[in-house]
């Protein structure tokens, strides 16, 4: 009797271990922090869950960051949630599949390719819908980082080597670890 009492609780106690360490994968909703070393910019970003796919995400948020006139900046998802060396600890645009750099709206394409967003006086707000950037899942966004680039994003249409792998969007002016939220 009590060999089973004690199989009974052990049993138990590894469901109760799997079934949390099974939510602790699940992630709906994460958070980033964007700033510059110099402080000047800085911003909030979230990012939710759109469906009950691994893939396919709201990014919301505001960059505040000195005046300037209007301007598009290249946004993307890069690989490291990382944020040292004025961001470029966080590696190249998130890209586990091997493609090349692209707009958004194409499916060949870095997971990490979000496009420009665009600057109005002191303000960038953020409101993307992405299909291909995942919450969950193997090819998950989560512990890597967003980066907020000096330049235009050419969105790969060029014919050079920086257009097809970064979008020849230039410095990184602001990152930030995406982390998870609930
Ligand atoms: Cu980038
Ligand atoms: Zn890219």
């Amino acid at each position: 009797m009590k060999i089973f009492l004690f199989c009974a609780i052990f049993f138990l106690v590894a469901f109760v271990n799997a079934a949390q360490s099974g939510t602790e994968k699940e992630c709906t909703e994460a958070t980033a922090v964007l700033t510059s070393k110099d402080g000047t910019v800085s911003g909030t970003i979230r990012v939710k869950k759109t469906g009950t796919e691994d893939c396919g995400v709201h990014i919301t948020g505001t960059i505040y960051m000195p005046e300037s006139e209007y301007k598009k900046r290249g946004f993307h998802i890069h690989e490291k949630g990382a944020k040292g060396d004025n961001c470029l600890a966080a590696g190249g645009h998130y890209n586990p599949e091997g493609k090349q750099h692209g707009s958004p709206d194409v499916s060949n394409r870095h997971k990490g390719d979000l496009g420009n967003v665009e600057q109005n006086g002191k303000t960038i707000t953020i409101d993307i819908h992405d299909s291909q950037a995942c919450l969950t899942g193997p090819y998950s966004v989560l512990d890597r980082s967003f980066v907020l680039h000096d330049g235009i994003d050419d969105l790969g249409r060029n014919n050079d080597e920086g257009s097809k792998t970064t979008g020849n969007a230039g410095g990184r002016i602001a990152c930030g670890p995406i982390i998870k939220a609930f």
